[in-house]
């Protein structure tokens, strides 16, 4: 194919009025979305009504999907750097030079150290099928995610209990009665179905506790709010469980049916009262059970959030481990209202779609994180990305020399992004395939453009649930700019590569086909709706009988095997947070509604609602430092400096300070965001080799600031 034509679906560029079925790209959530195509330009883009749970309804950010795609200020065409890294010097290519340009690069690299020295990384999620074909193709371990600064401590927390992943466990939160909440601001930091459910269930009785060290919009819905000491939720659950033993409020059915390790935690739990408790959170021992009780009588239709951030802090791990654990003691597993576990095609006797990476050799090369084999605690599939840094830096155990970001920005992502620049800088070659010009991308060497989610297909996703279902993105319109999708640039390389047979596809709707070979599903079915399911009405386990668990003893492991191989405790005893000095505070961060991580900050629309950032500030604390609301202040933290305007409010905790992260923009081709607020990733000096050892997430929400008026 001619490599200066945008290979586009079938059908894309005809004129007069269509209707697309699709999936949202203006976060990582990708909610099924309906849109409106008039003589080739996107006129509407609603929710995707054929799902139900989604309805009509979108976010901010999915609405403002067409004003994203009309704007100018995204990378428009390849581009090669002409200067110093990270120097902003460019020169337009063809995407012939460009794909060239790497492919030689990477031969060079290749032949001298292997495919293992290259690496890349994404977001994760139901596409990644792709971007793992093209990392396994190359003779590489190396895919990596963003999540060991996202779910990763939850993940691994649910692998060690269930030896199931996160997602594996879905939260019937429709059907639930109690909700327990730690810093999960579920409807600003938000996906549509969730924060709908979520409302729902509240309007028919459903309680909430929420807990975070500040008061959010989730805060103002829920029946009981506690303002916690930074880091210290973990204390509160091991409160919990102390009193869920002591009283026997647990479902004793099914935890004798299926926990190992009940004894042990009860004799580790015995310390642990809500006394003790009230004097390292803060929350009163009397409300503290008086929850817990409550809660108890709502089960087992009640979920304890194991998380997805729940702060993140060296003892994350075993927070989300104990939420987990409460679950299981309040029968919340397999049982409306609680944890429902993921189904695939296979538990309904159906045929999955067919993989990408199934059509390439195994890769045998052990990850250059010691991921699987030096920390077999953790799952290899993503690795654990921040440990790919210091092995950059130190070639052990093997050198590494070429990294692809695509759809990921580490300089935004990662704590301490000067220390990860001079990892990459170590690098032959970065190249970036994003849609915007992410922090990462002004680093590269080559900035490859996708096509934006509205302008392309992407492979079919399947997705586990209660019931199974597929779900499509379609290509809604055609590029705007010289721009290509993902299936097509790294197809490319590879036929560069002489590596074109994995994946030899001439169009998408060739992959698709692919995919849905033997699953009994057409693609003209599956575009009619966008989403489908072949299964009608799900059905659970039978729970005291067959979860089908994936834990070494097929139960549930409070006592862990794969802890203790690797060294570490099934009960850790609690850590209390050192204390702070006068005028230090934990810097802690999250979103709003209207803006996903660093990447809409620019937004034309979206930039409207919110310009900067502000610090959040405890009105005693700014007191004592004389500072007012509005005044200019001065973050500090290990060298590392920012200034913008304090919020100062009751609603935070006197040891914290907050910030909205994906400010503090650095590229100047965004005229809207260059410079503006404060970006908190900065602040987070020396944090980036810093982690949770047992979940291996960066402990970011330990980062001490000094505050002063600036
Ligand atoms: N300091 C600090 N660090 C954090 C966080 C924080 O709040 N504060 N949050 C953490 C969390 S929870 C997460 S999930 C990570 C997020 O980490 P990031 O990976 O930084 O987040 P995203 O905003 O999803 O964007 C990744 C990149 O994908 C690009 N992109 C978007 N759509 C497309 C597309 O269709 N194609 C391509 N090729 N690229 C696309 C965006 O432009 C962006 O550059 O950051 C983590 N790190
Ligand atoms: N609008 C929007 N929605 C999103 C995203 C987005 O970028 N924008 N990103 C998506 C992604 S990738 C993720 S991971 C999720 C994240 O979902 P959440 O985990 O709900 O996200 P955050 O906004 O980071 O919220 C973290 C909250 O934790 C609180 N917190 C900090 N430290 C502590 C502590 O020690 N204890 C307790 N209990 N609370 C603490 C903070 O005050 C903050 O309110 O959101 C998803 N949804
Ligand atoms: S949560 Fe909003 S931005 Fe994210 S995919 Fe859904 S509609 Fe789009
Ligand atoms: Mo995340």
């Amino acid at each position: 194919m001619d490599s200066n034509k945008a290979p586009n679906v079938t059908g894309v560029d005809s004129p007069g009025r269509r209707t697309v079925y699709s999936l949202c790209g203006m976060c990582a959530v990708r909610c099924p979305i309906q849109v409106e195509v008039e003589d080739g330009r996107v006129v509407w883009i609603q929710g995707n009504p054929h799902d139900k749970a989604m309805g009509t309804s979108l976010c901010a950010k999915g609405a403002a999907g067409l004003v994203f795609e009309y704007d100018d200020e995204r990378p428009q065409y390849p581009l090669i750097r002409t200067g110093e890294r990270g120097g902003g010097q460019w020169r337009r290519a063809s995407w012939d030079e460009a794909l060239d340009y790497i492919a030689d690069k990477l031969k060079a690299i290749i032949k001298k150290h292997g495919g293992r020295a290259v690496c890349l990384s994404d977001r994760g999620g139901p596409f990644n099928d792709l971007t793992k074909a093209f990392v396994k193709a190359l003779g590489s371990p190396n895919y990596f995610t963003h999540d060991c600064t996202c779910g990763r401590n939850a993940h691994h927390a649910t692998q060690s209990l269930f030896g199931l992943g996160r997602t594996d466990l879905g939260m019937d939160i429709k059907n639930a009665k109690h909700i327990i909440l730690y810093g999960r601001n579920i409807i600003e930091s938000l996906q549509v179905k969730e924060a709908k459910d979520f409302i729902g269930a509240l309007s028919k009785g459903a309680k909430c506790l929420y807990i975070d060290v500040r008061a959010t919009l989730t805060a103002s819905k829920a029946t009981r709010f506690w303002m916690i000491r930074p880091n210290t939720e973990y204390a509160l659950n091991l409160a919990f469980i102390n009193v869920v033993l002591n009283e026997d409020l647990y479902d004793a059915e099914f935890v004798n049916k299926w926990v190992v390790g009940l004894d042990q935690l009860k004799a580790f739990v015995r310390e642990y009262t809500p006394q003790w408790a009230e004097g390292v959170t803060g929350v009163p021992a009397s409300e503290i059970k008086a929850a817990i009780r409550e809660i108890a009588a709502d089960a087992p239709a009640v979920i304890f959030h194991a998380g997805w951030m729940t702060a993140r802090h060296h003892q994350s791990f075993y927070t989300s481990r104990t939420a987990h654990i409460l679950n299981v003691l309040l029968g919340a597993i397999e049982s409306p209202g609680g944890l429902i576990i993921g189904k695939g095609p296979g538990d309904y006797g159906l045929k999955g779609i067919n993989k990408l990476v199934d059509r390439i050799p195994k890769v045998k090369e052990k990850r250059v994180d010691g991921v699987g084999w030096k920390f077999k605690h953790w799952d290899a599939g993503p690795g654990i990305m921040h440990l790919l840094f210091p092995a950059i830096l130190s070639g052990d155990p093997y050198p590494m020399a070429a990294y692809f970001a695509y759809r990921h920005d580490p300089l935004s992502g990662f704590p301490d992004p000067e220390a990860v620049q001079e990892a990459l800088n170590k690098l032959d070659l970065i190249v970036a395939i994003d849609v915007n010009y992410s922090e990462t991308a002004w680093f590269a060497d080559v900035i490859l453009p996708e096509s934006t989610y509205l302008e392309r297909g992407n492979v079919i996703a399947e997705k586990k649930g209660p019931k199974p279902s597929l779900h499509l993105r379609d290509q809604c319109i055609a590029p705007r700019f010289d721009s290509r999708p993902a299936w097509w640039i790294f197809r490319e390389i590879l036929r560069r590569l002489g590596l074109g047979e994995y994946l030899d596809f001439e169009s998408l709707e060739e992959i698709w086909r692919y995919q849905l070979e033997g699953t009994g599903v057409s693609l003209a079915e599956l575009r009619e709706k966008g989403v489908l399911s072949q299964v009608d009405k799900p059905v659970l386990r039978e729970r005291l009988k067959d979860l089908k668990l994936k834990t070494p003893s097929g139960k549930i492991e409070f006592v862990s095997t794969m802890l203790s191989d690797a060294g570490l405790p099934s009960f850790a005893p609690f850590d209390e947070p050192p204390a702070k000095k006068p005028g230090t505070f934990n810097l802690v961060f999250g979103r709003v509604a209207f803006f996903a991580h660093a990447q809409s900050t620019n937004n034309p629309l979206l930039h409207e609602l919110m310009s900067t950032n502000s610090l959040w500030i405890n009105s005693k604390e700014a007191a004592k430092l004389g500072i007012s609301d509005g005044d200019t202040v001065e973050v500090s933290s290990n060298g590392t400096k920012a200034k913008g305007p304090a919020k100062v409010t009751d609603f935070i905790h006197p040891e914290a300070v907050f910030m909205v992260h994906g400010f503090g923009r650095t590229v100047p081709l965004l005229t809207r965001a260059f410079g503006r607020g404060m970006a908190d990733q900065r602040l987070m000096k020396g944090k980036l080799t810093d982690y949770d050892k047992a979940g291996g997430g960066n402990n970011m929400t330990e980062t001490v600031v000094t505050v002063r008026k600036a």
